[in-house]
Parts: structure tokens; sequence; C-alpha cells
């Protein structure tokens, strides 16, 4: 970038920063730069704290005041900058349970639900809303299953009948929302087409499709509390020593706590006191658990443009065939995305995350992706507003539409 192009981007950068500053602050957060040199040293960063992005030996990351203390106590020689957010606190008593003014775009959860309503009624031969549970606050956690009715009947009368099937599912982090209107994009790419176009009507008729856009509800709108965006990621699970949240990507019972998570509460990639703790992994362990027919499995994360498979946990590969199809899969999915893909110890290592035990508890080929945009400080990072949501649908409905078709042998990849 030009340098005085840059200087301007900075200065617009932390002018946004200031200005939104509140005299009736609420908790602060911390852009940070640290600088690490390898995936060692990222990793014993990503024992603390979320890593939001990495650029060559750069991670910058946005933290809380209690992760922040953190980095200033054990890597006081990674952090090269940092700048301080205060979040507003309410001034106004406007709806909380919406998006701030620029963004409501964006659904709420009952937005959301109202919107798989209208879906299931517009097109009940293809599609029926199914709940995997609640969250911890009691909020329903609903997807929706689109197959062709017949599929239905027949699964009713064997429920052995092998109807391959693909999850999608969104917003583990609360600050991801992003991710939810990818999902609802999907949902209604797929149902409206449905007699239209020959490839999405053939895979309707032919797969078990599930899209849960919303597993940490509780999280997600707290995070659009009083209309300002909160920078949270975790659950809201009241926390033993009066804290609040597990960081749902680290609460799955394969290999779990064994590096690259937190056993501190206050943490935001606090692991839980035990796996599965949380109401919404064990929903979703379950679910996964009851419908053996799912073959792939997609988790929707932002940011940084990525296409992740496992192993997060440990740095080598998961060996043999089935790592040949995981690359082969991210390599064909990048071309159409332009992601980048990779092993998810490549970035760090992180363990409990969903697609670790998704496939080594279940053997499903499971692929995270960090969606738009591929920078934070300048492109958005968490909150790219509405202009975000068109093009990574655009850019990524023809990966959807690979892992569904391949969800009958996820081998067929190689041939
Ligand atoms: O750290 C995470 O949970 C994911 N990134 S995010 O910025 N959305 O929080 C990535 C998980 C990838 N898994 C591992 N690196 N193990
Ligand atoms: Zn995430």
């Amino acid at each position: 970038m030009h340098r005085k192009h840059l200087l301007k981007k900075i200065l617009l950068t932390l002018a946004i920063i200031f200005s939104t500053t509140s005299s009736f602050a609420g908790d602060s957060y911390h852009f940070v730069h640290l600088k690490a040199q390898n995936v060692e040293e990222r990793s014993a960063i990503a024992n603390h704290i979320p890593i939001d992005q990495i650029i060559d030996d750069s991670i910058y990351s946005v933290v809380s005041d209690y992760d922040y203390k953190i980095i200033q106590k054990n890597f006081p020689h990674f952090l090269v900058a940092s700048h301080i957010y205060q979040i507003p606190s309410a001034t106004t008593n406007e709806n909380d349970d919406e998006f701030p003014s620029n963004d409501t775009a964006y659904h709420t959860y009952k937005e959301t639900i109202t919107e798989l309503n209208q879906y299931q009624q517009k097109y009940p031969q293809i599609s029926e809303i199914f709940s995997i549970g609640k969250s911890l606050e009691g909020k329903d956690l609903l997807g929706i299953h689109i197959t062709a009715h017949a599929n239905k009947v027949a699964l009713k009368q064997n429920p052995d009948l092998f109807i391959p099937g693909i999850v999608i599912v969104a917003l583990h982090h609360s600050r991801e929302h992003l991710t939810t209107e990818l999902a609802l994009k999907y949902v209604d790419h797929l149902l409206s087409n449905y007699g239209k176009d020959a490839t999405i009507t053939s895979l309707i008729n032919t797969r078990n499709i599930y899209i849960i856009p919303m597993l940490n509800p509780d999280g997600g709108m707290y995070d659009i509390k009083n209309r300002s965006y909160q920078y949270w990621r975790k659950n809201r699970r009241p926390n033993s020593n009066g804290s609040f949240g597990v960081d749902l990507n680290r609460n799955y019972g394969y290999q779990w706590g064994t590096g690259g998570s937190s056993n501190s509460p206050n943490s935001d990639v606090y692991m839980g006191p035990t796996p599965f703790s949380e109401p919404e992994t064990i929903a979703f362990k379950d679910f996964i658990t009851a419908t053996p027919n799912i073959r792939i499995l997609l988790t929707l994360h932002t940011y940084s443009e990525l296409i992740l498979y496992p192993w997060g946990h440990k740095y080598s590969g998961v060996g043999g065939k089935d790592e040949e199809v995981f690359a082969k899969m991210g390599q064909t999915m990048a071309a159409w995305n332009n992601y980048t893909p990779q092993r998810s110890s490549d970035l760090y290592i992180a363990s409990g995350d969903t697609c670790d035990w998704a496939y080594g508890e279940r053997g499903i080929f499971c692929f995270t992706f960090e969606l738009s945009p591929k920078s934070g400080w300048f492109g958005g990072g968490f909150y790219p507003g509405t202009k975000a949501i068109e093009p990574t649908f655009q850019a990524n409905i023809k990966p959807a539409l690979y892992l569904i078709d391949l969800a009958d042998s996820p081998y067929r990849a190689l041939k």
C-alpha cells in the first residue's frame, strides 16, 4: 500500500476507535499487534488468547482487558503495538435486540427463526425445521433440514437407509455474525433453486442437508447489546469465578485441553471445566451422533479467508488417504473462493475444536472456513458490514455445492 495512503488509513482507524469511546464506557478491548517468528511461538500465544489474523511474522488480535494483561505479563517481547477500545455502554433506551444501525441487514436470533419458519412454510416439500436442543439461556438451537419429501418418507420407513448427509453450522463465536448470514444465504439459494437448477434439484433429491445458522445465539445477541458491538467471542456461561463464557471451539471432547486453550475462565479461549460442559456443544455432538449419515461438516467462522482442516491439536496431518482427501478438497474449494487452504495447526495449535472432534471421533470430513475479510484492522475484521454479505455468498456457493455433492463418498474427491 502507498505510504501516504497507509498513514491516512491508520489515522482514520484511530479516529474511529477514539470517536466511539463513550464517557459511560463499558468493557475495554485492545487491538494488539504481536510478532511471532514461527508456529511454535504462535502456539505459545494461542494458549492464552485468540489469534485473529496472521500475516508473515505478525499476529493481529482483539483481546479483553484480562487477556491483554496476560500478554503484557507473559509476552511483552512479542508485543509491537496496541490500541485500547472502550465499548460504549447504553446511552439510550434503544431495543438491544437489534444490530447497530448500519448493519440491520444482519439477522438477530428472532429474525433468524422467523426466516427459517418462512422457508419451511414456503417450501414444505423440501424443508423442515429441527431443534438440536437449547442454549444455556434457553433459546432453541434451530436448524433446517433440506431434502426431498420422498427421502423423509423413506427414512421414516427405514431409518437405516443411507441418504448421505452434510451439516453446515455457523456462529460458534458470537462476534462472527457474517457466518449466520452465509448460512441463511445457503438456505435461500438451495430452496429457491429446487426444480429450477438441475444440480441443486439433484442434490436435494439425493442428500440430507442440515443447516444450523446460530449455534451460539446467547453470545451472538449479547454481542449486539445496546446496538453496539461488544467484541464477544464465547457463550454466556456464568463461570464459577464471576466471569462469563466458555469458548465453544475449545470445548469439544477430542484431545480436549491439550494445547491452544486456557483453563482460566476469564480467558477468551477458556476450554470450560470439562469437555462438552456446554449445552451448545452437547446439543451439536448429540445431533451428529444421532445422525450417522453425516459424512461432511462445514463449520463457519470469521475472519482471514482460510480453509482449515485437521489436525488442530497437533502439528501432524491425519495421515493416509484421508489426508490426501482433505488436501485435495481444500485445494479444489480454494480455487473457487480464493481462500488459503491449510491444516489448522499450521496456524497455531488449538485443541477442543469442532473439526478435531468430528473427524477424530466420528471420521467426518470436517472443514473450518474463516470467511472474509482477509484483513482485520483495515478490512473490517469481525464487523465487515452489510457489504460483505453478498460477495461472501458468491465466493462460497460453489464450495458448498461441492461439499454437498461429496457427502456420499468424500473419497471421490481424489478421482
Ligand atoms: O481459533 C479458532 O477457534 C478458529 N479461529 S477464530 O478466529 N474464528 O477463532 C480457528 C480454529 C482452527 N483450529 C485450530 N487452529 N486448531
Ligand atoms: Zn471463530
